[in-house]
């Protein structure tokens, strides 16, 4: 019999890299949709959408919830979530719902129908206090943004959850992730979109950005994807941080991936007034808009990834440029 395993979320970045490993491996791959109408256009990028059952599903519908949670999977990966920080400023109550409740009530369901079932609660490196040095587990808490506050929350739920009821519960604190298959709400596929298209048109105005100055620790997905899998599969349940450890800034992102595209760029100013330009041939390629500016955007927060390195035998495998040369490959091949 092959394993069951089921992906909230299945149809978002990381969830369709998860899938694709989990189809590889031979488990019975189930996931969860809002509607079975959108085309899973991901899932069709990696030609599994065959091998997988989709579920239709109102997350925040408890009901509809525990049903599916009945089909006693081996294994439930919950990244279905409002993954946004910018989108979560805007509509703080939907991401409570999406990212607290729904959580809560894929663990009350586990707990009701199916306590045997290991279960991946995806958390994110923005319920941690930025501090001098790479973050592990048991670096201070802290939310500065409704997205933080919920993550947290959903954390705390569900080591609750492990510790009151014997579960087999694990929380990935998850740094940045990106690759070819982010959506450009998000700063890398905006960067990498909007310059793929300004080597494509000479003629085409510049783009904006908020603070390039922000920093992340970038890893690609499909190293995350694997340490998710292999974080089910431990002993014991414990939570574990994934990350790269190397800190980079938004503006050292732009540069790497200008680069690669043939620019040479060049920046001028200061703050709000920092613009930045081809040296080769003058042209403005990215402006500051303070509308992407966030309230509080926490700076230097680098992970320490030693416990799944330690304990899951996980390294990443994609390197920072690697990771860039992907991205631009498949952003160019959608827009020549
Ligand atoms: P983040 O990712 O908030 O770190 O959350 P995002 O790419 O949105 O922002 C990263 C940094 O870039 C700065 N920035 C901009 N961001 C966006 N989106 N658009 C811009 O134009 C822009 N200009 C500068 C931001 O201020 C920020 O500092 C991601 C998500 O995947 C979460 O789900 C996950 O939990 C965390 O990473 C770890």
């Amino acid at each position: 019999m092959p394993q069951k395993a089921l992906i909230t979320g299945i149809t978002g970045q990381t969830g369709s890299f998860l899938a694709k490993q989990l189809v590889e491996h031979g488990y019975e791959v189930h996931g969860t949709t809002r509607s079975l109408g959108n085309l899973p256009w991901r899932l069709q990028h990696f030609g599994i959408t065959d091998d997988i059952h989709l579920h239709k599903l109102n997350a925040t519908n408890f009901s509809e919830i525990t049903e599916i949670a009945a089909h006693k999977f081996d294994y439930i990966f919950h990244l279905a979530a409002e993954s946004s920080v910018a989108s979560s400023l805007k509509q703080p109550t939907k991401t409570v719902m999406a990212n607290v409740v729904q959580t809560t009530a894929w663990l009350e369901a586990i707990k009701n129908v199916s306590p045997e079932c290991r279960f991946f609660n995806a958390v994110s490196s923005e319920v941690l206090k930025a501090s001098e040095g790479p973050l592990d587990e048991n670096a201070p808490r802290s939310a500065k943004n409704p997205y933080a506050v919920t993550k947290l929350a959903s954390m705390n739920m569900a080591q609750v959850f492990r510790e009151s009821f014997d579960l087999y519960i694990v929380n990935g604190l998850l740094f940045n992730h990106e690759s070819e298959l982010r959506d450009d709400r998000f700063v890398t596929a905006k960067i990498i979109r909007n310059l793929c298209l300004l080597s494509k048109d000479p003629k085409l105005a510049p783009f904006e950005l908020g603070n390039v100055l922000a920093e992340r620790d970038f890893s690609h997905a499909e190293d995350f994807a694997r340490g998710i899998v292999a974080s089910l599969h431990h002993e014991i349940p414990q939570d574990y941080v994934f990350a790269s450890g190397v800190l980079c800034s938004v503006k050292d992102f732009f540069d790497t991936a200008a680069r690669q595209l043939g620019f040479e760029p060049q920046w001028v100013g200061e703050g709000l007034e920092m613009t930045c330009r081809d040296g080769a041939t003058g042209r403005a390629l990215v402006g500051i808009n303070p509308e992407y500016y966030r309230p509080i955007d926490e700076l230097g927060k680098a992970g320490n990834a030693t416990r799944a390195h330690t304990c899951l035998n996980w390294t990443p495998t994609v390197s920072f440029e690697d990771m860039i040369g992907r991205m631009i490959a498949y952003q160019r091949s959608r827009i020549e």
